[in-house]
């Protein structure tokens, strides 16, 4: 039946007959039975009825990362097995099909991942909610690998259109920069009109967003600087070609990439504009759809909530403080009100060098209107600070938006805490460090208004269709409900006890890993054993995430074994991800890991007992492979620095064993699966702060630990670069005179040992095994599902459609 419908697609939507079809034209006919099958819960969701029915959710992201839609969607509406089926009757493999499909790489790791995962719960909940961003031409950068130096290449995902997307010519707004203001109101009552700017407009693309077999369809719409791409005529027409172009290529520039080179001045402010942009459409589109619905003004927060994805929309707060006030002429207190409880903001990070501030320069130049908004904002705000604390000047310095010391900022986290309902952190731990650390004077001021959403994954994605061998036979003992209710995967746990159910596991496990090894061997040219352990680091290339401290363990067991061939090790170390391009410590340590991976792998002593290989270009797609392979999930970052983490989740979920420092969600997901089947080592927050706090010595662990010192000499003597010895010295002397930020060589002693017990656990697979279940069973609760029921229940008082029976969810202020 579904196959008729899919020959009739071929026909209709690419005018060959099915015989003729290649690869493209059979993509374009399923998204074309997707689209039919969808299209009309889409039309149903947007439409008025359904939204009056529930808050509706609007999430803004700089970033999201949904990964691929065809095999999602086709598993989602259970037409997965018969499509495949239709297909391989003519020839044609289903997954060969599903790789022309483009990637939307609109992100750069956890927050856009995040993002999507969060978008996609709140589809299978019932929940109407919006996600909007911005529709990059180039995505995050393809990585290639070129002798172990990273190089970056554009990613015009765009190339061949993409066959989900609608354009929405009728979704058209103006967004302004420049310009000046002019009073219009009388002494008393200042009015402000904000004139002259440049102005240039924003056009909306949908993309669907499906739930699990839920009526539910929620839409992800991106902004791109549409009709004025159209050249101006006028100009050009005056002879001004040169102008006309730049004004165009001006224009265009803000879609182009995600994260404009953060180094040169043009860059940031490419940057800053970019985040205006799509906060000043989607906030116009929000008030948009909210005045048709008919209702006062005074009701905006009781049907709406704007989440913000970090601080990078948080001119989103300014935007909807001047539209109420100059478009809607609502006086201040009215629509501060309503403003602060439209917002809420999640913090990903506490690094200080990722706390976003903006020079007043640029606010001056670009956005006055909104710049005296801030100003106001802060007046208020620090005034009120100074009654209930009189004579603490430093607390109000320290509260301030505006930071005053050197060239003045703006403070986004302050600007977004002030106009926010509620803000949260991502784990446990971090909500915790961001009350007594960071954000301590704000927790003091407003009690409660801090609290923690621990994150969570999508198990549709990445259990569903990134391991469909595993839901199989996770179905055959406990069904299928846990799909849609995720928590009842924790029925799972019993079966670990069946050694029946181990060895169908480990077969499964099994076939993961040769899927992987294929990979391997056709992205790298390297041939692993899938009997080894798959032990493997995947994510951003970055000093706190310590791809470092694996790479000493490597060169470590490296070293043994040259010293001792009959060494019962058989593990294969796996890398992957990428450096930001201006990160110059990242970018060598992406070198060294090659560098070793050359010496190692081709070592004699080594007799293949140990392989390092580094997989090129990580993404979403890269990820469904790696992820259900593992054995070993790294997660070492240094405590207190990892917010939360989901690849420690992803791992988890598919049944690897995690070897981790107390941080980010790696605390809980210990708890949760159990202390005897996580490999917990290194320093705690508390010890980290202390070491630090004592004047921390790495030279003390280089001369203390002989192991670590002939680690350190064999890198820095040139051993793994023979044509350039000095090659990677700036590593060793980071990690050693540069005082080692990131604590590598304090925790590396602790580390190793730990390893030590992986490998002898490892030896009993069987045992092994009946911990991989639990860790499959014990990760029920970090589905997104239920991130986004704690968002509805602590944050946006909204029930998903099921619950909305449920009374008395309290108001959040
Ligand atoms: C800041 C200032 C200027 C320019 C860029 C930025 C910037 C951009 C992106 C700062 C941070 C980010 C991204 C952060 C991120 O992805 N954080 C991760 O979020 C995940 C989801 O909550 C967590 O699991 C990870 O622990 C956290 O690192």
């Amino acid at each position: 039946m579904q196959g008729d419908l899919l020959l009739k697609y071929v026909r209709s939507s690419t005018g060959r007959p099915p015989k003729a079809a290649g690869p493209r034209q059979w993509l374009a006919a399923l998204v074309a039975l997707v689209r039919e099958r969808i299209g009309e819960q889409w039309s149903r969701s947007i439409g008025a009825e359904a939204e009056r029915r529930g808050k509706c959710v609007y999430y803004l992201s700089m970033e999201f990362l949904p990964g691929r839609l065809l095999i999602h969607a086709l598993r989602n509406l259970d037409l997965y097995e018969s499509c495949r089926e239709t297909l391989a009757e003519h020839g044609v493999d289903l997954s060969v099909v599903a790789e022309l499909e483009p990637d939307p790489a609109l992100g750069n790791g956890g927050l856009g991942r995040l993002a999507a995962c969060l978008l996609d719960s709140m589809a299978n909940l019932g929940l109407p909610a919006y996600g909007y961003g911005i529709r990059y031409d180039c995505g995050l950068f393809a990585q290639e690998m070129v002798d172990g130096w990273q190089v970056e290449r554009p990613d015009p995902w765009l190339r061949y259109g993409n066959p989900w997307e609608i354009p929405r010519g009728d979704l058209v707004y103006p967004v302004g920069f420049g310009g000046r203001l002019v009073d219009h109101g009388a002494a008393e009552r200042p009015r402000y009109d904000w004139t002259g700017s440049d102005e240039i407009l924003a056009v909306a693309y949908d993309l669907p967003v499906p739930g699990f077999q839920s009526q539910r369809l929620n839409t992800l719409r991106l902004w791109s600087p549409g009709a004025a791409h159209e050249l101006d005529l006028r100009s050009f027409n005056e002879g001004n070609h040169a102008g006309a172009f730049s004004r165009k290529n001006a224009i265009e520039s803000l879609s182009q990439v995600l994260y404009p080179g953060d180094a040169s001045p043009a860059g940031r402010e490419l940057r800053f504009k970019q985040e205006y942009f799509f906060v000043s459409a989607s906030v116009q589109d929000i008030l948009r759809r909210f005045r048709r619905s008919g209702r006062p003004l005074e009701c905006l927060p009781d049907d709406i909530v704007i989440q913000i994805n970090d601080t990078h929309p948080s001119l989103a707060i300014a935007e909807l403080m001047r539209l109420l006030l100059d478009r809607h002429h609502l006086d201040w207190e009215q629509a501060w009100h309503l403003t602060r409880r439209s917002f809420a903001y999640t913090n990903h990070t506490l690094m200080p060098e990722a706390l976003e501030t903006w020079p007043l320069q640029y606010f001056e130049k670009l956005l006055p209107r909104h710049l005296q908004l801030i100003y106001e904002i802060n007046d208020r705000f620090l005034r009120g600070v100074a009654r209930r604390c009189p004579n603490d000047g430093a607390l109000v310095r320290r509260l301030s938006l505006i930071d005053e010391e050197g060239e003045r900022r703006v403070r986004m986290a302050h600007l977004a805490i002030a106009g926010s309902r509620r803000v949260n952190g991502v784990s446990k731990i971090h909500t915790s460090l961001m009350q007594r650390t960071t954000f301590a004077d704000f927790a003091a001021l407003f009690p409660g208004k801090i609290v923690n959403v621990t994150n969570g994954i999508s198990f549709r994605r990445w259990l569903h269709e990134a391991n469909p061998e595993l839901v199989a036979l996770i179905r055959s003992r406990i069904g299928d409900r846990w799909l849609s209710q995720p928590d009842e995967l924790a029925a799972l746990a019993p079966h670990a006890d069946d050694p029946a159910f181990r060895t169908a596991f480990r077969a499964v496990k099994q076939r993961n890993k040769l899927r992987l090894a294929e990979l391997v061997a056709s992205d790298c040219g390297i041939s692993i054993d899938p009997n080894s352990l798959f032990d493997v680091h995947i994510k951003r290339i970055h000093e706190y995430k310590r791809q470092l401290l694996k790479l000493l363990h490597v060169v470590a067991l490296y070293d043994r074994l040259r010293r001792d061939a009959s060494l019962p090790i058989s593990r294969t170390v796996v890398f992957s991800g990428k450096a930001a391009p201006g990160y110059a410590m990242a970018k060598l340590t992406l070198k060294l890991i090659h560098d070793v991976a050359l010496r190692v792998n081709a070592d004699p002593a080594v007799a293949g007992r140990l392989k390092l290989v580094f997989i090129p270009d990580y993404g979403v797609r890269k990820a469904q492979v790696i992820v259900p392979a593992a054995d070993l999930s790294e997660q070492i970052s240094t405590a207190g620095h990892e917010a939360s983490g989901t690849g420690n989740m992803k791992l988890a979920l598919n049944g690897a064993l995690t070897v981790g420092t107390l941080d980010g969600a790696n605390i809980e997901i210990r708890e949760a699966v159990g202390e005897e089947n996580f490999f917990c080592f290194g320093a705690t927050i508390e010890e980290v702060a202390k070491l630090r706090a004592e004047g921390y010595d790495p030279w003390r662990h280089y001369h203390g630990n002989a192991e670590l010192r002939a680690v350190l000499d064999l890198i820095a003597s040139g051993h793994f670069s023979p044509s350039a010895p000095d090659l990677f010295k700036p590593v060793v002397e980071r990690l050693t005179s540069g005082g080692d930020p990131y604590l590598v060589l304090a925790d590396f002693a602790s580390y190793v040992s730990c390893q030590e017990h992986v490998e002898a656990n490892y030896l009993d697979a069987d045992d092994w095994t009946r911990r991989a279940v639990l860790n499959t069973a014990g990760l029920a609760k970090f589905s997104s599902d239920h991130a986004v029921r704690r968002y509805a229940e602590l944050i946006w008082n909204a029930g998903a459609r099921e619950e909305r029976a449920v009374p008395a969810f309290t108001a959040a202020e």
